[in-house]
């Protein structure tokens, strides 16, 4: 599969251009880390994506538990992503009908279209959602053009999800009918052998993004179960999404870099480098 395959020759080879950026940015960083930056103010959301801005490849955000959003939160992520060379992903997981999910992306009060390169959904409502997004972001008239994409909410991390079975089977149906848009998945493992109702291409490359990996826990005592980096790379990760055990770090910095050097190591070890 293409998780043997380097972050370079993925980069060269994938169609999707948003997919392009993303393993180049791995590559040119040596960094296959998502800082989570789950902080509630703005102020410490653009100084930790300042600080660990060099030693990451995507921050991922959840803009609605800051509780002083305004135009300054935009301005300061997008001027550190450039910066820093890193992508944004806004872990809004969209789950409503198709009319509802493109105005909560395109419109309302967050706007998350403008700022976030990645998105995510859940496929719960049916393929209509994706439709519904990939319809928005790839009109004529948007704004963003091909920077833009969709991450399916196949698998998660917590305890006794339900993510599982037939549901994690139509995500990856989906991701197979909407490959322009849908970069891959949030998931704990590659999917690409989970039964489908939709023929696998032979030169399919879907982008694998793990949550749940933190070196010092094994989970909390609300039900989030943890793996480390090596354990996620070896099981299909692309992009491994820390969040407490790089934030909550005595050190931030110096936890990113550990995060950054396992992860990079588990990679070349994969891909036989
Ligand atoms: P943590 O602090 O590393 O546990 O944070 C994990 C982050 O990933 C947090 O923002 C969650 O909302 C997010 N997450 C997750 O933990 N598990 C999942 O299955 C999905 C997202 Br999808």
């Amino acid at each position: 599969s293409k998780s043997q395959l380097t972050y370079a020759a993925r980069a060269s080879s994938h169609p999707n251009p948003l997919a392009r950026r993303l393993f180049q940015v791995a590559e040119a960083k040596k960094s296959n880390v998502t800082v989570s930056a789950d902080v509630t103010t703005t102020a410490e959301l653009l100084d930790l994506a300042d600080r660990l801005g060099p030693y990451i490849a995507v921050i991922k955000t959840h803009i609605d538990i800051l509780s002083d959003f305004s135009e300054a939160t935009i301005t300061g992520l997008k001027t550190l992503a450039e910066k820093h060379n890193f992508l944004i992903f806004e872990d809004r997981k969209f789950i409503d009908i198709g009319n509802t999910v493109q105005k909560q992306y395109h419109q309302g009060t967050l706007r998350i279209s403008e700022w976030s390169h990645i998105i995510n959904c859940s496929v719960l409502p049916g393929e209509g959602i994706v439709e519904a997004l990939a319809q928005t972001a790839q009109a004529p008239d948007f704004p963003y053009g091909s920077d833009r994409g969709l991450l399916i909410l196949a698998e998660m991390t917590s305890k006794g999800s339900l993510a599982t079975g037939a549901y994690t089977s139509a995500s990856v149906d989906y991701a197979r009918k909407y490959p322009s848009f849908v970069l891959g998945f949030v998931a704990t493992r590659a999917l690409g052998e989970v039964e489908s109702e939709v023929a696998k291409k032979e030169d399919e490359d879907f982008v694998v993004f793990t949550t749940g990996v933190n070196l010092e826990s094994k989970g909390d005592k609300l039900g989030q179960q943890y793996q480390t980096p090596q354990s996620a790379i070896g099981r299909g990760a692309d992009f491994i999404i820390a969040g407490r055990g790089i934030y909550t770090a005595a050190d931030p910095v110096e936890a990113a870099k550990k995060y950054q050097q396992q992860g990079w190591e588990a990679y070349l070890a994969r891909v036989g480098g």
